[in-house]
């Protein structure tokens, strides 16, 4: 039995429960066969027994007061995955559907993601089955003041730098970093995603979304094509398909569909932008709004059927496991040429075969959607630095660090006999890094 093969039989005996985890370990362990063939010292090292084994898993209960007096319980995670190259870096998701399946997931991602930025930043990811829907500016306050009082003995700007994800955005992150700050009694790059006025980075809203459409772009540059004139599907209405949105309008193209978990608007003028930030950023709204507002507009309940609306390039900025093999199936055949995943693991392996077989650029969550944490970390290095960039600083080197990631991953795949295959480029180019340094560190 090869060596990857063990530890992948390992990892489902001891996660039987962790699906969404097994599904990443998956992927990312199939694409290192390879590596582990050119590399045998890293059986000896139990370099992928140890790489797959979170350093340190924190699980804790979260206690509030709701507006009616009554007492709510939620679960509070934070997953500390790898510090090789860096400090424990990644996102706070608050989501009802929140468990450690899918905070190990992610954090196991993160480790490879943070890697191919180029940046000296490890992995980690945390959150909370807390649903922030439907609750009121002060018990939102009241849970993130209750989940940081314990989360604040885990982290520190040198430790550990949680931001944003799905359910957190710039309220949620100014109610974590006041409550850090008044515990610790430390004004430090602890959060990233912060405000402007408290040592937030600029352009860091805007990092995801505009990250994924300039590796999209580099893509197709590459392949003599651009975005002008293109008709583009995005999935979600959160913060990075906005920005994904706003980017690609930018650079002339037409997109014609989103979503939030309800259902789908479909606007064949285009997505008239100014409306669905409104409903989604200042009225914290649903998307169905949008077709009340937009003539000629329309809105779907449910949201599968974005798929099936024929485009040029799809963005599936949501959440995981949203475009599966049918999906899959429905953009080929209406045409689909490149796939950029904003979301994490958003497309299924069923997903990721289809479109490997009709030989759809496909690029890969942790190489497409690395602006956002990469951003991060030039927001860490201005705290540190007590410095301020302008947007066009931080947006340029954004755009640097998305075009070189696409280098890496497409070098790495050629390098590895895998040629325009991004996801086995992508997991290559980052574990490298991480292996090399898990090396030099000896058995820790
Ligand atoms: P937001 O909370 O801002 O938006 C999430 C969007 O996705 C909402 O429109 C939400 O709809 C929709 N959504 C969430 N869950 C589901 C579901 N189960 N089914 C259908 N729609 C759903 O989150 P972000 O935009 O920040 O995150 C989106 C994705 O991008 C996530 O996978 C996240 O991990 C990833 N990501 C985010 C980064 C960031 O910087 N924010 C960086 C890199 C990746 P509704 O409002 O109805 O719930
Ligand atoms: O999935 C991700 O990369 C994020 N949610 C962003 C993490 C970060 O630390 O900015």
């Amino acid at each position: 039995m090869t060596y990857i093969r063990r530890v992948l039989e390992q990892l489902r005996a001891k996660n039987p429960n962790e699906p969404e985890f097994l599904q990443a370990a998956e992927e990312i362990l199939t694409s290192l066969g390879p590596v582990a063939e050119r590399h045998p010292e890293y059986e000896k090292a139990a370099l992928l027994e140890r790489f797959t084994e979170p350093e340190r898993v924190v699980l804790f209960r979260v206690p509030w007061v709701d507006d009616t007096g009554a007492v709510r319980v939620n679960r509070g995670y934070r997953v500390q995955f790898n510090s090789a190259i860096g400090p424990y870096k990644g996102g706070l998701r608050f989501h009802p559907s929140v468990n450690l399946s899918i905070i190990k997931f992610l954090g196991l991602e993160q480790i490879l993601k943070n890697s191919l930025t180029g940046l000296p930043i490890g992995g980690g990811k945390g959150g909370s089955d807390f649903d922030p829907k439907g609750k009121s500016d002060m018990e939102v306050m009241r849970f993130c003041q209750s989940f940081m009082t314990e989360l604040y003995r885990h982290i520190g700007q040198d430790t550990d730098v949680p931001a944003g994800d799905i359910g957190v955005g710039g309220r949620e992150i100014g109610y974590l970093f006041g409550q850090y700050k008044r515990i610790r009694d430390e004004h430090v790059g602890v959060l990233t995603g912060r405000g402007l006025s408290y040592g937030g980075s600029l352009a860091r809203t805007e990092a995801t979304g505009y990250g994924l459409v300039y590796m999209t772009e580099e893509a197709m540059r590459c392949r003599g094509d651009g975005f002008k004139g293109k008709t583009v599907v995005i999935s979600g209405a959160g913060n990075v398909a906005i920005y994904a949105c706003e980017k690609a309008q930018a650079l002339g193209a037409k997109v014609v569909a989103m979503y939030d978990s309800d259902g789908y608007i479909y606007d064949r003028e285009g997505i008239k932008l100014d409306v669905v930030k409104t409903i989604k950023e200042a009225e914290r709204g649903r998307i169905r709004e949008y077709a009340a507002r937009v003539k000629g507009a329309e809105y779907h309940e449910g949201c599968r059927g974005i798929w099936g609306i024929p485009c040029d390039v799809a963005l599936p900025c949501a959440t995981q496991n949203e475009l599966g093999g049918a999906s899959a199936e429905l953009l080929v055949k209406n045409g689909v040429k490149y796939v950029g995943e904003g979301a994490n693991m958003p497309t299924t392996p069923e997903g990721i075969e289809v479109f490997r077989r009709a030989g759809t650029v496909f690029l890969p969550a942790k190489a497409a959607n690395a602006g956002g944490v990469a951003t991060s970390a030039l927001e860490m290095a201005q705290s540190s630095g007590r410095m301020f960039w302008t947007f066009s600083e931080v947006d340029e080197k954004l755009r640097g660090i998305m075009v070189n990631i696409y280098r890496n991953m497409d070098r790495a795949a050629r390098e590895y006999g895998a040629e325009g295959d991004y996801v086995a480029g992508a997991n290559i180019a980052g574990f490298l890094k991480v292996a090399d340094a898990m090396m030099a560190q000896g058995i820790v």
